[in-house]
């Protein structure tokens, strides 16, 4: 066979461009991919929905990667065991109730079930803003404001694209980027104790983890946080290198929000 170079850029760019037009309209937009996004994803396209994940980074994982300072082992906590073995990933009793994975192996294993069960995956691809409407007096939150990651790290003055979608998770993490840029912008007011993001604490790994998950939740109309989003938004603590917490609370969210839909 001849490999012509240009039915190979046709078909990246042909099937890419596909697969953005599908994404116009979704269930579910899931923005920030370490392993509570990943999860959400997993489990809300394992149930028909049509859900799409949008990471800044090249590779989707965030901070699961790199397990504890670089060291390549994460822990789980017994309730969250059995997400991480029905996505195939092996796992020892280190402890009792402790249960060491690889890191990459885990963090792998959760991309890829999340792409085969059928969620998309937009890599390099940045959520700088959302899309507000006001129906009924009420604020609802209907998309996100996209732009890829390279223009916003060049900071090149190119404007973003729009998606829009009946629910989207907020998986950002420690920095909750894209409520803060909810609240920043509209002033508007959460369904938190303050009316606004409370702010993460320092480490204090039980209470943590059981807060990921408690507060997993609907934050605003349209908008839920995961993972430790959660935790940041309602003013709980840090956890370190246990992730049952956010697989936990991956799997609720997707629950939650596929009840509604
Ligand atoms: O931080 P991250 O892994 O979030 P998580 O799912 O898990 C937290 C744990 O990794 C760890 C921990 C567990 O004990 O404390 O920190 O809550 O992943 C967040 C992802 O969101 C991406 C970011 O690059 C990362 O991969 N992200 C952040 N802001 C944006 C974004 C944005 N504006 N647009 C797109 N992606």
């Amino acid at each position: 066979m001849i490999i012509d170079e240009r039915i190979v850029t046709e078909a990246i760019a042909s099937t890419f461009f596909d697969k953005f037009k599908s994404c116009l309209d979704l269930d579910v937009a899931i923005v920030g991919g370490g392993p509570s996004g990943l999860t959400a994803a997993w489990k809300l396209a394992e149930a028909g929905r049509k859900v799409a994940l949008f990471e800044r980074k090249l590779s989707v994982g965030g901070g699961m990667w790199g397990g504890g300072m670089t060291w390549t082992s994460i822990v789980v906590q017994e309730e969250a065991k059995s997400i991480l073995e029905d996505a195939g990933v092996a796992l020892i009793e280190y402890k009792p109730g402790y249960f060491v994975a690889d890191s990459v192996a885990a963090t792998a294993a959760l991309a890829y079930q999340a792409t085969r069960a059928g969620a998309q995956v937009f890599n390099c691809t940045s959520v700088e803003d959302v899309v507000l409407r006001e129906v009924d007096g009420v604020k609802r939150v209907m998309g996100l404001v996209v732009n890829s990651s390279p223009v916003e790290i060049a900071r090149l003055h190119v404007d973003p694209l729009v998606l829009h979608c009946k629910h989207a998770i907020e998986c950002t993490g420690h920095d909750v980027e894209m409520l803060k840029t909810l609240v920043r912008k509209n002033g508007v007011k959460l369904n938190t104790p303050s009316g606004g993001i409370e702010g993460e604490q320092s480490m204090w790994a039980d209470v943590a983890e059981a807060n990921t998950v408690r507060y997993t939740r609907e934050v605003f109309p349209g908008v839920w946080v995961a993972g430790m989003a959660a935790n940041a938004t309602y003013g709980s603590y840090r956890m370190g290198p246990i992730f049952g917490g956010m697989l936990l609370s991956g799997v609720k969210v997707a629950e939650a929000i596929n009840e509604l839909l």
